[in-house]
């Protein structure tokens, strides 16, 4: 989600790149609450679903599912930018109808990670701005410190709502907050919008 610069035609500076307050490296740091959970594919399961209706994925079926691939930009709340990343997975709309959910019955969405982690998403955000399930990274396997076997991609939002080792998208009808959000950060998490802490 660039500027575009259509209106003006001026050329594009390094800082309409990223969102304010970010600044651009191409290390890619690893930022984990905790250690890293080892999750072996033959166990993996992925669980998309409501109260009402469920699907879990196997790793087997979850590779038959229709498979995408994007290059973004990821913006960490710590203020680190890395630009142009290239993922591969599932789109989480492709989920949800798989698991037969109604987004509008059950809006908000709480991704699960295997340790301790969770973050809160609107279902029907994830399905307007393209988040996936990814399981590769630069056409290779997802390295294990960032998120491996599969992650949430959350393009549009800081990079803490892209749940590594994801387990679980779980919606419901009431909203439940994360890890991050019940710690005071903010609980949509717009980076163009420097939304960092509750009340920016
Ligand atoms: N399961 C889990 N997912 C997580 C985190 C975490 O601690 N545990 N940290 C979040 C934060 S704050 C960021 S910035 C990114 C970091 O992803 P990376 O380590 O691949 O750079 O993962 C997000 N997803
Ligand atoms: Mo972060």
């Amino acid at each position: 989600m660039r500027p575009t610069h259509a209106f003006t035609g001026r050329p594009a500076r390094p800082s309409d790149l990223v969102p304010p307050g970010q600044f651009i490296t191409d290390e890619f740091p690893v930022l984990t609450a905790g250690p890293s959970p080892l999750v072996s594919r033959s166990v993996w399961e992925l669980i998309v679903g409501n109260e009402e209706e469920s699907r879990s994925f196997t790793w087997e079926e979850f590779e038959g599912l229709p498979q995408e691939q994007v290059t973004v930009d990821l913006h960490c709340v710590t203020h680190w930018s890395k630009l142009n990343t290239t993922w591969g997975g599932v789109l989480v709309s492709t989920l949800f109808e798989a698991a037969r959910v109604d987004t509008h019955e059950t809006p908000y969405a709480l991704a699960m990670s295997y340790h301790d982690y969770s973050t809160n998403l609107l279902a029907q955000d994830l399905v307007r701005y393209k988040a996936l399930v990814v399981t590769s990274y630069e056409g290779e396997p997802i390295p294990v410190e960032h998120g491996g076997p599969a992650r949430l991609l959350v393009p549009h939002l800081y990079l803490w709502k892209s749940a590594k080792w994801v387990h679980r998208i779980q919606l419901s009808a009431t909203e439940r907050h994360g890890f991050w959000e019940t710690g005071g950060y903010h609980n949509y998490g717009d980076p163009w919008r420097e939304q960092r802490y509750q009340g920016d």
